[in-house]
């Protein structure tokens, strides 16, 4: 393309001699007239809040070119070690606000803006909220690469630039509705198109080998559709420190070449729309979190990531080191976020081998350390496996490699364990059956060096189930991370309040280094700090309450305990269980059983599966219940409870500071770690929950007086599975068989009979793995908890303080700190200035 046509008169080397740009109101002032009146020929009487934020986003956007370049150069320079993070998923939200804060710029645009008679947050809020992820997994890859930049660490993540995004979801009737979401429609500021780097993507074809002169096998991936994978560069701000990262996103393009034999029959138009399939590849997100779909579409976006990324890596490896890859494994790491870029084992190979001329030995000791993988599921239903036939089909070379990958390893397991078949039969990387498939996840161990669980109880549960062959074999892969999530935007950023009051107690330093918020703890009991910390949390509350009014036309009393659960719907998260709940407290509302009554409002948000019934059918409940109560006049000043539409990562910047009660209640063993559960602690929450995931992390820190807990513990769901008995708990419980009367007897669905059955069944099924009914009653115990010590406000206060000063293990620094100590080993890089 002429993009790459290469310039004939060498630029002098003075001609990128740029001053550096000005850091100060006048200066971000200044900038902004100019973009706003030239660039976008916009003037006063302009009406869309749009070009104000686009005329900021490339004010701020110029601020970090300067340090984008200088970070390059730095790691260009050192030539140290390298680690890619590879996902599927980077949700990273909204950018402008987060730059302003992480560039230090926070005051001087606000004075800036001011002086042009404009306000900082509402241009922020203009902004379109990218959502390329699902949920907990995408927002973790996003809070790792801002701790990443913020520690100086040089890492590159890797996705892809989906057209759309995770779809927008619509309450119409109560019941969930999507729409696209077309969020580059308006371009967007924060990318750089670097179609110098793009790369070709094979796919489909045959394999054909033959030997070379010196009698060595060389196998020819042919007849190939090539996709083009052009890379769209996103800048990673560190927190003030001159660093900043990249963020990699491919986009799938046509190649310029026809299909010939379409072509020459004269289908002319028929050959130019085959470029389609190619385009489509980065067109959608899949909107799954918890299950696999087996669509040959996912496994073209699993490869496009997979193979586009490896080759940029090899590309910079043989400018900066040459085409000896002795020391590659040395200075390069892949992280794999799950196993949905777990191919890239396979293509690693590939590349070594087929493009590089290394031997297999050679390129198997190079990727198996280099790869390192991270799992985020204990669900059966959501580990990947892909149908032999379809690797056939599309990546034929690929499954060759796999193929041998496997011979080599089950040999390695046959000499460990001699003459056990049964374990070749369990470890082996792909199921036999009428319709083989390819097991990911052991792809994934197999080729990597290091295997890590996302929670201490997760990464337990995997080495004992799961994983516990492998964990046999190679005990030294495997490790735990509990999670963490980024300071910046989840406290310094989304809780301006909170951060004023911080500074002023502990000083600034908690925004990098979060344990110093162990220094709030002794003002737990200072009663002229718990009136203030009390204040920030009704000023949140109340900022909440008028978006909640907005969106639901919901009117919330802030003298309620804010009780919430945002999440995917999942029946494992089970917001089933919180809704019994509530009914459970309209139930006393009309039977008068209100002495002592503690106000509630309870938000519940979260998208559901397009195709995953019954999160839909929960979602329905949940608006119906809300209908019931929100308009019964009994509840006026006692109970709430909305559904908040279109949960996404903007949204929870204002949930969380204004959360009272987190609600983290997932069937034991079932949740890998759970992040929102920290975001809420950061801010002040205190959580209810079970021993799940992080929340047994999160107990231990905050210690067990300030923690609701009920429920099984994960070994205790397990010994119930075989004689649980939800009928007989139901017809013992008078509180539970009370609830379900009222959802049997249509009490929500007046006029639409029947639609609640399945949720009924699930509940009073012997067989339901999420055991809603055992935990019933000590939910009902805890949540009596909870709401009695709202009502003494002192201790109330307390406990949330404490929340907050113990959150400080949770920061995603610490998480990724752990994650180069123990996996990485990269040095800290400082550009130079
Ligand atoms: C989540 N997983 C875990 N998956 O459920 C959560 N899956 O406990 C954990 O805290 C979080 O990962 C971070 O470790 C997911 O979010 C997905 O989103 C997903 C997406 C596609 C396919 C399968």
């Amino acid at each position: 393309s002429s993009l790459n046509k290469p310039i004939q008169n060498r630029p002098n080397d003075h001609f990128l001699d740029l001053p550096p740009l000005p850091m100060d109101a006048e200066g971000l002032a200044d900038g902004f007239s100019r973009y706003y009146a030239y660039t976008f020929g916009r003037d006063h009487d302009c009406q869309s809040a749009y070009y104000p934020y686009k005329a900021l986003a490339m004010t701020l956007r110029d601020r970090l070119m300067e340090r984008w370049k200088q970070t390059r150069a730095a790691y260009d320079d050192s030539k140290c070690k390298r680690a890619y993070y590879l996902s599927l998923e980077f949700l990273m939200g909204r950018a402008l606000s987060n730059a302003t804060l992480n560039l230090g710029l926070d005051q001087a645009a606000e004075q800036g803006l001011y002086q042009l008679g404009l306000a900082l947050e509402e241009i922020a809020s203009s902004e379109p909220d990218p959502g390329l992820g699902n949920g907990g997994l995408g927002r973790l890859a996003a809070c790792f690469l801002d701790s990443c930049a913020t520690l100086q660490l040089p890492v590159r993540g890797y996705g892809l630039r989906y057209e759309y995004g995770m779809f927008r979801q619509l309450i119409e009737k109560g019941a969930q509705v999507e729409e696209p979401d077309h969020w580059l429609r308006d371009g967007n500021p924060w990318e750089l198109e670097r179609p110098e780097f793009t790369q070709r993507i094979p796919f489909g074809g045959r394999t054909e080998s033959h030997r070379d002169h010196r009698g060595r096998t060389i196998v020819r991936w042919v007849d190939t559709h090539d996709v083009l994978a052009v890379p769209y560069d996103i800048p990673v701000p560190g927190y003030r420190n001159d660093t900043v990262n990249t963020l990699r996103l491919w986009k799938s393009a046509a190649t310029d070449e026809f299909d010939l034999d379409e072509f020459n029959a004269g289908s002319y138009p028929e050959s130019v729309a085959q470029k389609n399939a190619a385009e489509h590849i980065t067109m959608v997100l899949y909107p799954n979190d918890a299950s696999e779909n087996g669509k040959e579409l996912r496994l073209r976006q699993q490869f496009f990531l997979a193979s586009a990324s490896i080759k940029d890596v090899l590309r910079d490896w043989i400018r900066l080191h040459g085409h000896d890859f002795s020391r590659f494994a040395e200075l390069n790491s892949f992280q794999l976020n799950d196993t949905h870029p777990a191919v890239s084992v396979a293509e690693l190979m590939r590349q070594l081998i087929d493009e590089h001329d290394l031997e297999w030995d050679e390129a198997w000791d190079i990727t198996s350390h280099t790869m390192a993988y991270t799992n985020h599921t204990l669900l059966p239903e959501a580990l990947e496996r892909w149908p032999v036939r379809l690797f056939r089909q599309l990546l034929p070379r690929i499954l060759e490699i796999i193929y041998e990958i496997n011979a080599r390893f089950l040999a390695e397991v046959a000499l460990r364990w001699p003459g056990d078949n049964d374990r070749l039969r369990r470890m082996s990387l792909i199921e036999e059956g009428d319709d083989p498939q390819m097991r990911m996840a052991y792809l994934a161990i197999v080729g990597s060096y290091s295997v890590n669980g996302v929670a201490a109880l997760h990464s337990t549960l995997l080495v004992e189930g799961l994983f516990k062959d492998f964990h046999e074999l190679w005990p030294h892969k495997f490790n735990n991370k509990t999670n963490g999530v980024t300071p910046r935007r989840w406290l310094a950023q989304c809780n301006p309040g909170l951060h004023e009051l911080l500074d002023e107690t502990i000083g600034t330093e908690w925004v990098c280094d979060l344990a110093q918020l162990s220094k709030l703890a002794p003002y737990a009991d200072d009663a002229a700090f718990r009136k203030r910390w009390h204040a920030i949390k009704q000023d949140n509350k109340r900022r909440l309450a008028e978006q909640i009014s907005q969106i639901c036309r919901i009117d919330l009393p802030l003298d309620a305990i804010f009780d919430v659960q945002v999440k995917r719907i999942h029946e494992y998260k089970r917001q089933l269980l919180n809704i019994l709940h509530v009914i459970h407290l309209y139930s006393r509302i009309k039977q008068g059983d209100t002495q002592d009554w503690t106000p509630r409002c309870v938000l519940v948000g979260g998208k559901a599966a397009p195709g995953y019934y019954m999160a839909k059918q929960i979602i329905k409940l949940i608006n119906n219940v809300s209908q019931v109560i929100n308009k019964d006049p009994a509840t006026e000043g006692l109970l709430r409870v909305a559904f908040i539409p279109d949960y996404r990562v903007s949204l929870m910047e204002v949930i969380a500071p204004g959360t009272d009660l987190s609600e983290q209640i997932s069937t034991a063993g079932k949740e890998a770690s759970g992040t929102g559960n920290m975001k809420f602690m950061m801010n002040g929450a205190v959580t209810i929950g079970t021993l799940d995931g992080a929340n047994i992390e999160i107990r231990e820190k905050v210690g067990e007086e300030n923690f609701f807990l009920f429920g099984l513990t994960a070994a205790g769901v397990d010994s119930l599975r075989h004689h649980y008995d939800p009928n007989g708990i139901i017809a013992s419980d008078p509180t539970l068989r009370n609830v379900i009367n009222l959802l049997e007897c249509g009490h929500f669905n007046q006029f639409e009979p029947g639609i609640f059955d399945a949720i009924i069944h699930s509940i009073r099924n012997p067989h339901d793995p999420w055991m809603t009914a055992a935990d019933f009653a000590s939910y009902v115990e805890a949540q009596e908890q909870a709401a009695a010590t709202y009502r003494d406000p002192e201790r109330w206060q307390r406990m949330s303080i404490l929340n907050s000063a113990c959150s400080g293990y949770f920061s995603s620094d610490r998480t990724i700190a752990e994650y180069n100590q123990d996996i990485w080993h990269l040095p800290t890089v400082k550009p130079s200035r």
